[in-house]
């Protein structure tokens, strides 16, 4: 591989997940090029250093939240139960890191506060909160879509003497044994540590702004016969995870609700909800369920039922009663809605009656409640997607800004790159597929280091997507969610849940394979979708 002469580095990784670290290894020790890579956190993990909140698990089942590429990794695994927790997924991550000697690449607890594309160079310049400053001729960014915290602001949260903490930087020493704790935020994180927090707080109070369907997850033991087949069935299931839609490595059905009688749907229904899974039970169930109402309203109705028999006090269970359609990440998690049935759990609607402020001891609802505390744990999810790109002074030709570019939504060419910031690749940037997301970072990572290869091996000095190709492109994701029901709900995967976010279309929401084909095909004509100079 041909080297870059003048700059500092052939290319500058952002972010130690499992995106940026397998940046590095493609890039560094299969391409040879030398490779400067950057983490604000002390060490590798992304998402799974970050956020060690109790009951923290992969959603996306144990054989498949993992890298396909190696092999080597797969061969000695041993987890316990289906799903796999933030320890033993940090603990892959590190074995991975050790595994492929990828640490030394990284300057950790270094925040790139900026990187400008350099024209008269051609080279990026990025720079970091420590006030250095490098150049690489590419510039390739696993940021995390799920990573800049939103943490609401409250009045008086300063004059609160107990503890708070975001579930995604979690704090080391923290201990909510004995204490009365407030948990706001009921989405995926919130599911899961209210689960985890209900058996150990003295008083466990939920915060719910929006009531949520939320599944079983069915998280059993593992024997080792089971991975002893998964370990044997490697290359069959990776196949048939990268060519599914939403790669959770199951088949998603093919059967309209719409097609069968409302007993077979019962019967489904129940069927999948023993077995568990958020994702199986959208889309292993019936083929329509997040794109026809009725099939939709069916799901939801059955999930309603469930809650109706699982909650004891009647008004409790009306409050857990969504009221918008089934559309948002679908949830999951043992035993959630029986939470609700224990003594020392209280389920508080902020939405009838909204948190008016922070005191010394505690929360005060408008309706001039007070509730005693500790300790309150916000789980109130991320500026997803874009947001750490926007807290980045990130900027192309012409000086143009990322955010000011972004304004009105995030745009990007294949969910990887952006007209106008030449040699710039991003691993799961916006309108890129809403998926199990390790296969897909797998993808992306693998066709920006071929990509970047081609380059090196034709002398070429840049790379970027025509306007042209790139608003077709978000158009097409627009399309296709607007085939879906996604976009009624309101929720991160549009933006919906950072005041002030315009609501835009962040998803290419036909699937892993429909994805894989698209990358292929700009491969297969030549690139033509991409502006090249020499
Ligand atoms: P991340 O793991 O988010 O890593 C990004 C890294 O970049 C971070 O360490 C961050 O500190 C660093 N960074 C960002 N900006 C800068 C900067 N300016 N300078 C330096 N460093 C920077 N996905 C699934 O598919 N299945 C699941 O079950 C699942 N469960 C999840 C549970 C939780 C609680 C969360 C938060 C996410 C979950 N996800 C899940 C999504 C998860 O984020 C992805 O699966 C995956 O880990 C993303 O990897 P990544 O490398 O792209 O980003
Ligand atoms: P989510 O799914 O965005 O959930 C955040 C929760 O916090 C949700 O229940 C919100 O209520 C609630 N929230 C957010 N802001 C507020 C304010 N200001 N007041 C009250 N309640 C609020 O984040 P998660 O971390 O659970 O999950 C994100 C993804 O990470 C997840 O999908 C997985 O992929 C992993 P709302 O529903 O908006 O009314």
């Amino acid at each position: 591989t041909k080297k870059t002469a003048s700059a500092d580095f052939d290319a500058v990784v952002v972010g130690a997940g499992f995106g940026g670290l397998y940046a590095v290894h493609k890039l560094r020790n299969e391409q040879g090029m030398r490779v400067q890579a950057y983490d604000n956190a002390s060490d590798v993990g992304g998402t799974w250093f970050w956020n060690r909140y109790p009951g923290a698990l992969s959603d996306t089942e144990s054989f498949c939240y993992r890298y396909s590429f190696d092999k080597e990794g797969l061969e000695k695994a041993r987890w316990r139960t289906r799903y796999l927790t933030q320890p033993e997924i940090l603990e892959y991550m590190n074995d991975v890191a050790d595994r492929y000697d990828l640490r030394r690449s990284y300057q950790f607890n270094t925040k790139v506060s900026a990187a400008h594309f350099d024209e008269s160079t051609g080279l990026w310049q990025v720079t970091t909160d420590k006030g250095q400053t490098v150049t690489a001729k590419y510039l390739v960014t696993g940021l995390g879509l799920l990573s800049a915290t939103n943490k609401p602001p409250f009045k008086g949260m300063d004059k609160f003497k107990g503890d708070v903490c975001h579930t995604g930087a979690w704090p080391e020493d923290i201990d909510l044994s004995g204490k009365k704790v407030a948990v706001l935020g009921t989405g995926s994180t919130g599911v899961q540590v209210i689960i985890a927090l209900a058996p150990v707080a003295e008083h466990l109070t939920v915060l719910q702004r929006s009531a949520q369907y939320v599944v079983p997850i069915g998280n059993w033991e593992e024997n080792e016969d089971k991975i002893n087949e998964y370990k044997a069935n490697y290359d069959a299931i990776w196949d048939q995870v990268k060519s599914s839609a939403v790669a959770f490595g199951f088949e998603e059905s093919t059967i309209p609700a719409t097609s069968v009688s409302e007993e077979e749907r019962e019967r489904v229904f129940e069927e999948i909800w023993n077995k568990g899974g958020g994702f199986r039970f959208m889309f292993e169930t019936f083929s329509d369920i997040a794109t026809n109402q009725e099939s939709n309203d069916a799901a939801a109705n059955f999930i309603k039922r469930k809650i109706a028999e699982i909650v004891k006090d009647p008004e409790t269970a009306q409050k857990l009663m969504p009221t918008d359609i089934y559309a948002k990440r679908p949830l999951c998690g043992n035993h959630y809605y029986e939470v609700y049935n224990r003594d020392n759990v209280t389920l508080q609607d902020v939405k009838a009656d909204p948190i008016a402020e922070f005191t010394e001891n505690g929360i005060r609802l408008e309706s001039g409640a007070e509730i005693e505390l500790d300790a309150v744990i916000f789980a109130t999810g991320f500026d997803a997607v874009d947001g750490n790109y926007a807290r980045i002074d990130l900027r192309g030709r012409g000086g143009v800004a990322i955010k000011d570019k972004w304004k009105d939504g995030p745009l990007g060419y294949l969910g990887i790159m952006e007209a106008d910031f030449p040699n710039f690749f991003m691993i799961l940037g916006p309108n890129g597929p809403f998926t199990n997301l390790v296969p897909s970072i797998e993808t992306q990572v693998e066709w920006i280091s071929d990509t970047i290869e081609m380059m090196q091996k034709d002398g070429l000095k840049t790379i970027e997507p025509k306007p042209e190709a790139q608003e077709a492109w978000v158009d097409t994701c627009r399309s296709i969610a607007d085939m879906t029901l996604f976009p009624k709900a309101q929720s991160w995967i549009f933006g919906a849940n950072i005041p002030g976010k315009k609501n835009a279309v962040m998803f290419y929401m036909a699937g892993l394979g429909a994805y894989r084909n698209e990358l292929q095909a700009v491969v297969d004509k030549n690139f033509s979708t991409l502006e090249f100079s020499q």
